[in-house]
């Protein structure tokens, strides 16, 4: 602990920087950012293998709360930096961005470009130990986060890389301890870095990684010798493909590296999941264009060259190609701009027509060679009913559109709506049925307060065709009174409500209009959940009442809490939203100086999408087999809850035809 001083101190600055604004850099210090620092030390790994140096990286989730990353490439340098005079070690684990001061030279594409850097898990920990072993050498560096006069200085180099002594193995191994000063929780989750793992080894195929975890004695090996090809088809595993395998086609332009991997299922949507240097895309960008154009020209061909456009009724856009698509497109090039909203959008002008070119020439290869005729009629066949269903489709939101005009913007449907004009402070709550509905209304602040009342279920759109969608009259109520449009004619600027707002009761009726609420808007009005606008209400699940003085709960450990501490008291157990008085209904909900609202967000569309298929898909399959896998039948506790009241032994019966219903 002697060999830094002062001056160290100050080059350390930006460091300590990290630490006053840990969002900045990270996000939040919650389980999003704990990972984070975790995923800086593997991308830096990751590169290094990516660019084909080595081939194994090794993930370990150690006992003592420490995490560490093991790679097999050429080791970081360890030679003094030229202008900061200290070891390419410590360059990289004190200075911010450090990652482009080497990787420009050494790394033909470089996925860490939107990292922040490995310095910054430095500096959110409390320490961090490094091993370079390079040519016969091994050496070793250690940092900490140190306490000083009242002061947390972060990541200082405690001791400073020195040689230990002869190796015959290459690589760079790095252990770091997350500073529970700085996160609430510093526990990973291994389900959490098994499936980032899982998506980095299908992003460059033959790479091994693996996963240990000391904690749980679990381990894992990754490697997809098929890359995105494998990825594509995890991603439809629960789903019906058009044909196997999925189509794969790569190829290299102009320093460009471009492959791209797709399937069709028999479902609606499409998904196209999209990287650059192996950093989702998820707003799409210049290479996602130059795909989908590439892929319109290339089937649209194949359809006249095959004479399978006889139906004079049809003229296809790119849209049709694209009902059922699953695609990965993955592209690694050099000096990436991004773009958007969440800086997730691939802006440079020149990756369009060099992934156009690559997939065009792959694409038309593909269909030419005869094997392939049977895998380009069955897409054109289903582009046709695509084809089809959009003219229905516009028909029928044609019909939407009229019939909101009629009704204007003062009633649409069963709306209530607010007086204020001003969509800033607006808010709307999609009410379940019509007594909550007519509570809500008496309750609400009707300056700013618009209510829409539900009756019984809306349709689950994730089991439905468009056309089939939008003829729904609780879907089109919404989307008349939300006021963006859907899919591709969705409007930001034309939103009517900041806050959209689910309220719905307590109990499984309630939770599965959620669902089907939830899955709706991610299907048809995504930018609502990425844009943050969609809310889930949260009435209280209990009210005690003691001395006069009601105090509302809203969960069971909240009840115990408060029951534990009091004496004679009463509990009310709301049922659902219908029971409690207006007055109630805006105390504990809708006030918003008082109320609590759970915000949807999005950070894992392509889980989100697998998820919303399982649960909401018309495939029963998937769904029961998850169920069997996870549910615990012994333990059904807040069932056994819910039937308190009834005759004891009636339980197992109940019980029973609970899991017949399940399984059927
Ligand atoms: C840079 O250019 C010269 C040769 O070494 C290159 C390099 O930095 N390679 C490298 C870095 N391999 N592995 C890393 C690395 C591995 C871990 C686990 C963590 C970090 C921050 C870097």
């Amino acid at each position: 602990m002697s060999s830094y001083d002062s001056k160290d101190l100050i080059v350390l600055e930006g460091l300590d920087a990290v630490r006053m604004r840990p969002g900045m850099y990270i996000g939040t210090t919650g389980p999003k950012g704990l990972h984070h620092l975790l995923w800086e030390i593997i991308d830096n790994a990751i590169d290094e293998i990516a660019n084909g140096y080595g081939n194994k990286v090794v993930v370990t989730l150690h006992k003592d709360g420490t995490a560490s990353v093991l790679d097999n490439g050429r080791g970081i340098p360890v030679s003094p930096h030229p202008k900061l005079k200290v070891s390419g070690v410590e360059v990289v684990f004190t200075q911010l961005h450090a990652g482009g001061k080497f990787g420009d030279a050494n790394y033909k594409y470089s996925g860490g470009l939107h990292g922040v850097g490995a310095s910054v898990t430095n500096a959110l920990s409390r320490y961090l130990e490094v091993n370079v072993y390079k040519d016969g050498k091994k050496y070793y560096a250690r940092f900490e986060s140190i306490e000083k006069g009242g002061k947390i200085h972060s990541g200082v180099p405690v001791e400073r890389l020195k040689e230990v002594g002869n190796t015959t193995l290459k690589g760079t191994y790095v252990r770091f301890l997350p500073d529970d000063r700085v996160f609430k929780d510093i526990k990973f989750d291994y389900n959490t870095v098994l499936e980032r793992l899982k998506e980095t080894a299908f992003l460059n195929k033959g790479v091994h990684i693996e996963l240990i975890d000391e904690r749980i004695n679990k381990q894992e090996t990754l490697c997809y010798e098929g890359g995105i090809r494998d990825y594509v088809t995890s991603l439809t595993m629960d789903k019906k493909p058009l044909f196997v395998p999925p189509i794969f086609i790569e190829n290299e332009i102009e320093d460009t590296f471009v492959s791209l991997s797709l399937q069709y299922v028999d479902s609606y949507t499409e998904s196209i999941f999209s990287y650059v240097n192996n950093i989702p895309t998820p707003e799409g960008g210049t290479h996602e264009v130059g795909f989908k154009t590439a892929l319109t020209k290339v089937l649209n061909d194949f359809a006249k060259k095959h004479n399978l456009i006889k139906d004079k009724d049809i003229a296809f856009i790119g849209d049709d190609f694209r009902e059922g698509l699953v695609a990965v497109l993955s592209i690694k090039m050099k000096n990436v701009q991004f773009e958007g909203q969440t800086k997730t959008k691939l802006g440079n002008v020149e990756a369009r027509a060099r992934v156009e070119s690559v997939c065009t020439q792959g694409l038309t290869e593909f269909f030419a060679s005869k094997k392939n005729e049977n895998v380009g009629n069955a897409i054109i066949e289903k582009a046709k009913g695509a084809a089809r269903v959009r003219a229905a489709a516009k028909r029928a939101k044609d019909l939407t559109r009229a019939k909101n005009s009629i009704e204007g913007s003062m009633l649409i449907g069963k709306l209530a709506n607010c007086t204020s004009k001003n969509a800033d402070i607006n808010e709307v709550f999609i009410v379940e049925g019509d007594s909550a509905g007519g509570t809500a209304k008496q309750g609400r602040d009707r300056y700013f307060q618009a209510i829409l009342p539900l009756r019984g279920k809306p349709l689950n759109s994730e089991k439905k065709r468009i056309d089939q969608v939008l003829a729904n009259e609780e879907i089109r109520t919404i989307i008349g009174a939300i006021g963006t449009g859907i899919g591709e004619d969705f409007k930001l600027e034309n939103l009517k409500y900041n806050k959209i707002i689910i309220l719905s009761d307590a109990d499984q009726d309630g939770m599965h209009i959620r669902c089907i609420l939830l899955t709706f808007f991610f299907r048809y009005m995504r930018p609502l959940i990425t844009n943050g606008n969609i809310y889930v209400g949260m009435p209280p699940l209990y009210m005690v009442e003691t001395a006069g003085k009601q105090i509302y709960c809203y969960s069971d450990e909240e009840l115990e809490e408060i029951t534990k501490n009091t004496k004679n008291y009463t509990i009310q157990r709301y049922k659902g939203l219908g029971e409690m008085s207006a007055e109630q209904l805006w105390t504990t909900t809708m006030d918003p100086s008082k109320r609590s609202m759970m915000r949807v967000t999005l950070e894992d569309a392509v889980l989100a999408d697998k998820e919303i298929t399982m649960w909401m898909g018309d495939e029963v399959g998937p769904r029961k087999d998850y169920i069997n896998r996870n549910a615990n039948f012994n333990k059904l506790d807040t069932f056994d809850k819910d039937l308190k009241k009834d005759d004891k032994s009636n339980a197992d019966k109940n019980i029973k035809a609970k899991q017949k219903k399940e399984s059927e």
